[in-house]
């Protein structure tokens, strides 16, 4: 069963700016006032060249999210990005809310000290030889 969600877009700033759904679902942008929804490549202000509404002042844009992602989007009308504008659409999203739901999972470090002093005195040491002996062999 597919929905259909709601953004309204208002100055400057788009409500819910999250939405989980499903894939199948469609979002539709209620425009307000003067703004406009473009993908972005990631919760950056860089447009990707995919799907956009242009800009409206009023009425609806609808985009339906067939594949599970991420997909970020903003308003590119003058600094309205720059200044937050930004909203994101989590798709299958609702199965991923229930994984975090389980255990927090230990990372165990293991640190491993290595003693390399020898090994830098051999190669001081072994500089200076070579050093020494050209020298000599120069002379
Ligand atoms: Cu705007």
């Amino acid at each position: 069963m597919s929905k259909i969600i709601q953004v309204e877009v208002t100055d400057d700033i788009f409500t819910p700016a999250t939405v989980n759904i499903l894939a199948g679902d469609t979002v539709q942008w209620n425009f307000r006032s003067f703004h406009n929804v473009y993908e972005t490549v990631d919760s950056s202000c860089t447009v990707k060249n995919t799907w956009n509404s242009a800009d409206l002042s009023t009425g609806t844009y609808t985009q339906t999210f067939a594949n599970n992602g991420t997909f970020y989007y903003a308003c590119t009308v003058g600094n309205h990005c720059q200044m937050g504008m930004k909203g994101v659409v989590n798709v299958g999203a609702l199965s991923s809310a229930t994984a975090n739901n389980s255990p927090a999972t230990t990372t165990s470090t293991t640190t491993t000290s290595i003693s390399k002093s020898n090994g830098s005195k051999f190669v001081v040491l072994s500089t200076a030889f070579y050093i020494l002996s050209s020298t000599i062999l120069f002379l």
